[in-house]
């Protein structure tokens, strides 16, 4: 069932975190700024369960992630492919490669759980897999060109969904029992959290 808010609906830009951290006052300069560096959108909602606006505003997100990720680096020298986003992080190329690898393996996780009873699905090691070869030296375009493609097909299979198909769910083997409508929130947070990532960079170098 297509749901009528999401073309009413218009896209909401990042939000920054509203709730803060008790223990913020407490932290050092430099630890509160690796936090800011590190989660420049705050923490993705824990929530049980979502309203249908709330489900298509996120919607709207997945749908727009592959645009905004592409006009974020579309100016980028290789040199600047090749800085960490952060002190310590990944580069932007590998932080492309690994949203793309990200979400492949959300996007199979997303059809396990509409097409079994609550699956447990495969985990995997993002980290050794940003280090393969090809991950960090690809061109973003191959990447970007596949979540192009890819969230074109969950954008359509999302918003085909009826309600008890929002509540199926898959078990993550380290975190747990995840629904189809945290697996949508947590992904739209993702990739504003990366895109972020990188227009902070932007911003800091001044580029
Ligand atoms: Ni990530």
């Amino acid at each position: 069932m297509a749901l009528r808010f999401c073309r009413a609906k218009a896209i909401t830009p990042s939000r920054p975190p509203t709730e803060k951290c008790s223990k913020m006052s407490a932290m050092t300069t430099e630890a509160a700024e690796l936090v800011v560096l590190r989660y420049p959108i705050g923490a993705p909602s824990r929530a049980e369960s979502f309203t249908p606006e709330q489900r298509c505003e996120a919607i709207a997100g997945v749908r727009q992630l592959p645009a905004n990720l592409r006009s974020a680096v579309v100016a980028f020298s290789e040199d600047q492919l090749a800085t960490p986003y952060r002190p310590g992080g990944w580069t932007v190329r590998q932080l492309i490669h690994h949203v793309a690898d990200s979400h492949m393996n959300a996007y199979v996780r997303v059809r396990l759980a509409l097409t079994e009873d609550w699956p447990t699905i495969v985990a995997y090691e993002e980290a050794r897999w940003a280090e393969l070869e090809d991950a960090r030296t690809a061109a973003v375009s191959t990447s970007l060109d596949l979540l192009q493609a890819l969230h074109v097909r969950w954008v359509q299979l999302f918003t085909s969904l009826d309600e008890p198909d929002w509540k199926r769910g898959y078990t993550h083997p380290v975190n747990g029992r995840q629904s189809v409508e945290q697996a949508l929130m947590l992904y739209d947070w993702h990739g504003r959290h990366h895109t972020a990532h990188i227009s902070q960079l932007s911003a800091r170098m001044g580029w």
